[in-house]
């Protein structure tokens, strides 16, 4: 008899990050096993010895433009030149309304039969997968969706808008992959932080970026998400020990993240870094470097949504192994496209996929193992 699936707890996603508190599934064994071998301390030498050539002081950039052939749509020198003093970029207009559109459709479909699929959600704080939830909260206000672009392929398709993916392709001097995505209906208004000692299962831990993408127009009082200019190079954010000198979060942490704000805050006050927020219409998009400190300002009319799209991005040769998944003929599994990589983890293959994928699901060692599996016991 073929055990029937377990919904999983999708434990080990706190605050939309990984963690390492992923429950006891058998189902994530693998994701299990890798996690434990990343369970060590991190010091500030491993952010500092290998980071992108942008973020060494004599990195330069016109010399880097001109050795380029053929240059893409945008500028992009004037964008790598913005990047390396403020750690951010805007594309306005960049971002298909018709991709987002059929994105909220894909959500739409999903909290409509959200029984049906086992996505890790977090609600008011708890997480869950989507299958044991009682009902979603009407206005939707505390939900977030994690890792949608393994469900959906419409939002790996936003995690791989063109401009986003050319450009992180010059930041890293390698093709993008996306390490993680989160999507919020409301305004999120999560303290300050910085990414890193949270995402952190790339190698190494420098080689990180994020996209925000709005997913309508975001209102000022919607609680906008705010970031600080120039706060990404880390002279100035300075680091943060999480104990025994180490710089990244886990459950062995002897600070919390709210200590980690008011670091923060503390660093911004003395450096004279001010708060922007960021106020796009649906079609824009922000980039921001893996040192940003950024946070979801506050909602001041809660009647308001902001809904929006976030992805983090490794260089392809950073990305951990157990993201890795390829079918029996060798193919990687997941979306491939303008320059970057999303990819279907392998404990994907055997859930159930929005319908945004298509019909067929890969032919991995995993889902022909099932399909055998399934064949036997019903001509038993
Ligand atoms: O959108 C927000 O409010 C915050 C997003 C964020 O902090 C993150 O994705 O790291």
């Amino acid at each position: 008899m073929i055990p029937k699936p377990q919904p999983h707890g999708w434990g080990f996603f706190i605050c939309g990050k990984l963690s390492y508190d992923y429950g006891g599934s058998e189902r994530y064994a693998g994701a299990r096993e890798t996690m434990e071998k990343t369970r060590q301390i991190i010091l500030p030498e491993a952010w500092s010895q290998q980071r992108p050539w942008l973020d060494h002081p004599e990195a330069d950039i016109d010399a880097y433009v001109a050795s380029l052939g053929k240059l893409p749509d945008y500028d992009l020198q004037a964008k790598l030149h913005a990047w390396k003093r403020d750690g951010i970029v805007i594309f306005e207009g960049a971002v298909s309304h018709k991709a987002i559109d059929a994105y909220l459709a894909d959500i739409d479909l999903l909290i409509r039969n959200f029984r049906d699929y086992e996505i890790p959600v977090e609600v008011k704080g708890k997480q869950l997968s989507s299958r044991e939830m009682d009902a979603f909260p009407d206005d939707l206000t505390g939900v977030k969706l994690n890792q949608m672009h393994w469900f959906s392929k419409t939002a790996a398709r936003l995690s791989l808008t063109p401009q986003v993916t050319d450009f992180l392709k010059h930041v890293f001097r390698a093709p993008p992959t996306v390490c993680q995505s989160l999507t919020f209906w409301r305004g999120s208004e999560q303290p300050i932080h910085i990414d890193y000692p949270y995402v952190r299962e790339q190698n190494p831990l420098s080689f990180l970026a994020a996209s925000w993408v709005p997913l309508e127009d975001v209102h000022p009082d919607a609680g906008p998400l705010g970031y600080h200019p120039g706060a990404h190079n880390i002279e100035r954010s300075g680091f943060f020990d999480w104990g025994e000198g180490s710089i990244i979060h886990d459950e062995h942490s002897q600070r919390t993240p709210m200590e980690f704000a008011q670091h923060l805050w503390a660093r911004m006050a003395a450096e004279g870094i001010s708060r922007q927020e960021f106020c796009p219409k649906k079609g824009d998009v922000l980039i921001w470097h893996g040192n940003m400190p950024h946070e979801g300002t506050r909602v001041k009319d809660p009647s308001r949504t902001r809904k929006s799209y976030v992805s983090h991005y490794t260089a392809e040769w950073a990305a951990p192994d157990w993201m890795r998944n390829h079918d029996i003929f060798g193919r990687p599994v997941g979306l491939f496209e303008n320059g970057g990589n999303s990819f279907q983890p392998p404990w994907v293959d055997t859930l159930p996929v929005l319908p945004s994928w298509g019909r067929g699901r890969p032919l991995t060692a995993r889902t022909v193992n099932n399909l055998a599996r399934k064949l036997i016991n019903r001509f038993r």
